[in-house]
């Protein structure tokens, strides 16, 4: 493909040791001939070199100059990277001067996407780049890298495989009914195919939610009547003395936020008003905010007083967060008497809330292997294998109920091309050209 030559700063424009002004297109090379001391040619391999920035026969900079040649770079076209002091004046200089001899500033995310388009990585790919950027933790960096490495990208292909597979042979069934040495097609065979499908999809999905709290975190809502020790059980939670406390209810008007890392998951919390009846005009706001939270929490803690009966306030909350996934725990474990079986217990307090902590590992199912097992775990691409698994299933239920092959194959065609959009593959790679690479028909 034919681009023309894009430049940026790949590093952060402010006062630092070095700085990096990378160059990409068919005129990088000479672009950066023009302003560097050597001259630098396609001829020439891959290669360091070591030179000086001239701008207007001015020496601006003494600098590193990292060279690829095509299609053995990030983007698979020429590049070139500038290893300048790190002064945003110098590097801006450099970057004017190539905007002046005929490069043009990249968008955001223009090197990855030029990477795309010519080949070097699939759209799952990368997608991985913008995770490695924003992972937060450890676990959230190593399942960006293996999505980056094509790892998230293999575990669709073999399905792909096996959809073209079916549709061959129905194809080839519905086209050439006359021959006579073709496998005949077989709809208990489509059925249970379209089952090893289905079940393969129902992992990838169930993989790719867990890979998905890894990367992104929890939200979670800590709510309650109030004074149950919502705002002592955010700072427990967070080792922090962030919300006030007090002894009075209704202490806490505003939402409170802070995010921790249990295991590996980042969980954003939210310490909200008390909800109750007859509040203030303040505190009305503070139950609405509360109540907003709810709506957009992925995980939702009642939080009950174990020293009292259950009140009428907290079964009304009981009741709006119903819906919703949620543990309900009893606070103030450490002064009550009482304890009834099966439920669960903390001290906000004594900041005893283990049983909490495990709680809400398991309630999110994280297995182990999910910390370092490949997933497809953005929206997009959960909400794709979700399709796909759709059509599958439409495909299933026509076969059962005795369609014609035609229709059947239509619904495994648009699974195959929706693993195609996935993998951000172009329609020319489409499920014609796989299904005659496989079948040397009318011999
Ligand atoms: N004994 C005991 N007291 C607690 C515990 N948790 C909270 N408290 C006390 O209960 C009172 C209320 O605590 P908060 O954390 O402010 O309660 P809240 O639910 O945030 O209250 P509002 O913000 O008013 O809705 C304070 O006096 C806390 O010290 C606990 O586990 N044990
Ligand atoms: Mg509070």
């Amino acid at each position: 493909m034919m681009f023309d030559t894009i430049v940026a700063l790949a590093t952060a424009p402010i006062k630092s040791a070095l700085m990096i002004v990378r160059l990409s297109g068919d005129d990088a090379l000479a672009i950066a001939s023009r302003l560097f001391s050597k001259t630098i040619t396609k001829e020439k391999k891959n290669g360091i070199h070591y030179g000086h920035i001239i701008i207007d026969n001015q020496i601006i900079d003494e600098v590193v100059v990292l060279v690829f040649i095509a299609p053995h770079s990030f983007t698979g076209e020429n590049c070139v990277e500038i290893i300048c002091h790190g002064s945003p004046l110098i590097a801006n200089r450099i970057i004017e001067a190539t905007l002046a001899y005929g490069a043009r500033n990249a968008t955001a995310g223009e090197f990855s996407s030029r990477a795309y388009l010519n080949r070097r990585i699939d759209l799952v790919q990368a997608e991985a780049i913008n995770d490695i950027i924003n992972a937060t933790t450890i676990e959230s960096q190593r399942l960006a890298m293996l999505s980056l490495h094509g790892e998230a990208s293999k575990l669709v292909k073999p399905l792909k495989k096996q959809i073209a597979d079916i549709v061959s042979l129905i194809e080839v069934n519905i086209d050439y009914p006359e021959y006579e040495d073709i496998e005949k097609v077989n709809r208990q065979k489509i059925i249970k195919n379209t089952n090893t499908i289905h079940n393969q999809l129902l992992k990838l999905i169930d993989q790719g939610r867990q890979g998905k709290i890894i990367k992104e975190g929890i939200n979670l809502a800590i709510i309650g009547k109030p004074n149950v020790g919502k705002s002592s059980l955010l700072n427990a939670l967070i080792k922090e003395d962030k919300a006030i406390v007090t002894e009075y209810a209704g202490t806490t008007r505003d939402i409170v936020e802070g995010d921790i890392n249990l295991n590996g998951v980042v969980l954003h919390l939210f310490d909200t008003a008390g909800i109750h009846d007859a509040p203030d005009i303040i505190e009305e706001i503070g139950i609405k905010k509360s109540k907003k939270t709810i709506e957009k929490a992925d995980l939702v803690i009642v939080v009950l007083d174990a020293t009292t009966n259950i009140t009428e306030e907290d079964r009304k909350i009981l009741e709006i967060t119903e819906q919703k996934k949620r543990i309900i725990v009893y606070n103030k474990a450490d002064i009550s008497k009482e304890k009834q079986a099966g439920q669960l217990y903390i001290s906000a307090l004594t900041k005893d809330i283990t049983a909490l902590e495990t709680e809400i590992i398991r309630i999110f199912g994280i297995d182990q292997a999910s910390y370092i097992r490949p997933s497809l775990n953005n929206a997009r691409q959960l909400g794709l294998l979700k399709q796909i698994d759709n059509s599958i299933m439409v495909a299933k239920t026509n076969t059962l109920q005795g369609a014609s092959l035609d229709v059947i194959s239509a619904s495994l065609q648009e699974a195959y091309y929706l693993i195609s959009r996935l993998l951000g593959e172009e329609a020319n790679s489409d499920i014609q050209t796989e299904i005659f690479k496989r079948f040397c028909v009318g011999k």
